[in-house]
């Protein structure tokens, strides 16, 4: 590293002391903590990013400062790696070094030896790039700027500010960028709703919906989602779509409102109740990458019937299997190749167990991993289609190159032999879905529009989506303990391997109980370990939780001694 490149750093770092007695950890997705503690880490990730550029080759990188569907006051940064996927998990220790480093001097060293180590070329010829959003957020602003700072710290790097903007925006942004193509946010709303109008084009004629169910009401949460769902709607001519808590009049970021205000209490949001009964409800989080839909059952309460990712997940897999299923009816075998496509389901040990058993019924291939969408993308981009979902509603469906290349082929080949065909209209609707769902990220925006263009093509009501399967009562808790490091897991998150002793007194409580199933760990995103129960009755699924979150205090809490 040069001298100059030195100083700088120096310099610059001396303005964002970080704060005392604070450890921030990269965690599930980026560092969130309370907004005033921030700015040293922001610039430090703006560090971070510009060095990844340089590693990746000049690839653009995103920088994104969200907090999600945490309270306001809260925020948080995560790194897109050029892909528009999240930062590669080798450089999460790198991060945290990086964010905890006490002082300036610890910082340049840091940095120096990593520059070695991943050789990095500092004073090379490219330019690394950086693209910059930010949810809507009062922090955001100030954020920003210390984000600017960081990536201006490296000799070279330029930032490029793309404003208030969703997550899966940006993410979607850095990836066109990367392959070469159109990505203003301008292409991205093109986008999405040329291939919704595809997919309604190809709606079979007798598909019919009612009326009422024309029409779906938006909970924006109260965050960026609303105001971008008003402009792609202005795009979408024929959908009626109502937008409340776009945040515009008054109300707070994700208090109340909001999908995962939806998904955990179960009740209908803020400006939602007994005038929405039976209507088909929408709810995206404060940074529009979680979707939820909901109705309203009854006027006598605010209790809603929750369609959460796992039935989203659900009404995906069956459409694409319908289409996958045409290759191989009668005339499919006149094609000139056969493609064999490899269709996987994965989800989270948060998924429902009914949803698990009626995906496996389906006759599909389910698979598990850890909670964290950077393990559920990686382990779906092994599927020629791979459709995840975290229950709370973040997810989206990745399509291989090789069958998308043959896709095409067929289409051309469709067109000049069976145009019109049944096997024409599946390549041309997987198609359509392949660039209307975010290849990125899980996308509250593409997923709504997907969700709305396979509801009309089955002619489904929500209420027929929702009664595909009952999802068995369940309940989440959170406890806060000493450490929740201490806790260890395993087995794609079902087991405790450590404190020693806990999962035993665990799988004794779950026996009690008919259908029981239960589990536990340490949250990546707040400081808390979440406890999470499912049995045959509510009462059952609160009880099992409850009795689950006294063991974790008494093996973990402020009252133990530690074990
Ligand atoms: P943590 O806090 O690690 O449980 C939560 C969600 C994840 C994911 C991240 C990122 C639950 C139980 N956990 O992670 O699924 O969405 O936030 O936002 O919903
Ligand atoms: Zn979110």
């Amino acid at each position: 590293m040069n001298e100059d490149q030195r100083s700088l750093l120096l310099s610059s770092s001396s303005r964002f002391p970080p704060p005392q007695g604070v450890r921030l950890l990269y965690g599930t997705a980026g560092f969130r903590a309370d907004a005033a503690l921030l700015g040293s880490t922001v610039y430090r990730v703006g560090i971070l990013a510009a060095l990844r550029s340089l590693k990746m080759e000049g690839s653009v990188i995103g920088v994104m400062l969200t907090a999600s569907h945490n309270r306001v006051s809260d925020n948080g940064v995560k790194i897109a790696d050029p892909s528009g996927g999240m930062l590669s998990q080798s450089w999460e220790p790198f991060a945290d070094a990086l964010a905890n480093a006490p002082t300036s001097q610890h910082l340049l060293q840091l940095i120096t030896e990593f520059v070695e180590k991943e050789n990095i070329p500092l004073e090379g010829v490219r330019r690394p790039e950086i693209l910059l959003g930010r949810d809507t957020r009062p922090s955001g602003e100030s954020l920003l700027e210390a984000a600017k700072q960081g990536i201006s710290s490296i000799l070279g790097a330029v930032a490029i500010d793309k404003g208030i903007v969703t997550t899966p925006q940006l993410h979607w942004m850095v990836r066109a960028r990367n392959q070469g193509k159109k990505s203003s946010e301008l292409d991205y709303f093109e986008q999405l709703s040329s291939s919704f109008r595809c997919l309604i084009d190809l709606i079979p004629s007798g598909s019919k919906i009612s009326e009422v169910d024309e029409r779906l009401v938006v909970d924006g949460a109260n965050g960026v989602g609303g105001e971008k769902l008003e402009v792609l709607r202005e795009m979408l001519d024929g959908m009626v779509v109502e937008i409340r808590n776009s945040g515009k009049d008054g109300g707070v970021l994700n208090e109340g409102v909001g999908a995962d205000y939806v998904q955990k209490e179960k009740f209908a949001p803020h400006s939602f109740g007994s005038q929405d009964v039976g209507l088909r409800c929408a709810s995206l989080d404060g940074d529009a990458d979680r979707l939820v839909y909901f109705s309203v059952p009854s006027k006598s309460c605010n209790k809603i019937d929750l369609v959460d990712g796992d039935k989203i997940l659900s009404l995906f897999a069956i459409f694409i299997k319908e289409q996958l299923n045409t290759f191989s009816e009668e005339g499919g075998e006149n094609m000139s190749s056969t493609y064999h496509a490899r269709l996987g389901v994965v989800q989270t040990a948060y998924a429902n167990g009914a949803s698990t058993d009626y995906l496996k019924k389906l006759g599909l291939e389910v698979v598990f991993t850890p909670t964290g969408v950077k393990y559920l993308h990686e382990k779906a981009a092994e599927y020629d289609i791979g459709i995840y979902f975290e229950a709370n509603g973040h997810g989206t469906i990745l399509f291989s190159e090789s069958f998308l290349c043959w896709l095409e082929a067929r289409c051309g080949e469709f067109s000049s032999v069976s145009k019109g065909s049944e096997q024409q209209k599946a390549a041309l609707r997987l198609l359509a879905v392949s660039k209307l769902i975010n290849q990125a990220v899980g996308d509250a925006l593409s997923g709504l529009l997907l969700v709305e263009a396979i509801l009309q093509h089955m002619g489904w009501s929500i209420q027929r989506w929702s009664e595909l399967y009952k999802d068995l009562p369940s309940r989440q808790l959170k406890v806060k303990v000493v450490d929740r490091t201490a806790v260890i897991t395993a087995n794609a998150e079902t087991m405790v391997v450590r404190p020693p002793g806990i999962q035993e007194a665990i799988n004794a409580e779950a026996a009690k109980y008919p259908q029981g199933r239960c589990f536990i760990r340490p949250s990546g995103t707040e400081d808390v370990i979440r406890v999470y129960a499912e049995a045959s009755t509510q009462e059952a699924a609160d009880s099992l939780a409850n009795s689950v979150a006294r063991l974790v205090d008494q093996f973990l809490g402020f009252g133990s001694s530690s074990k």
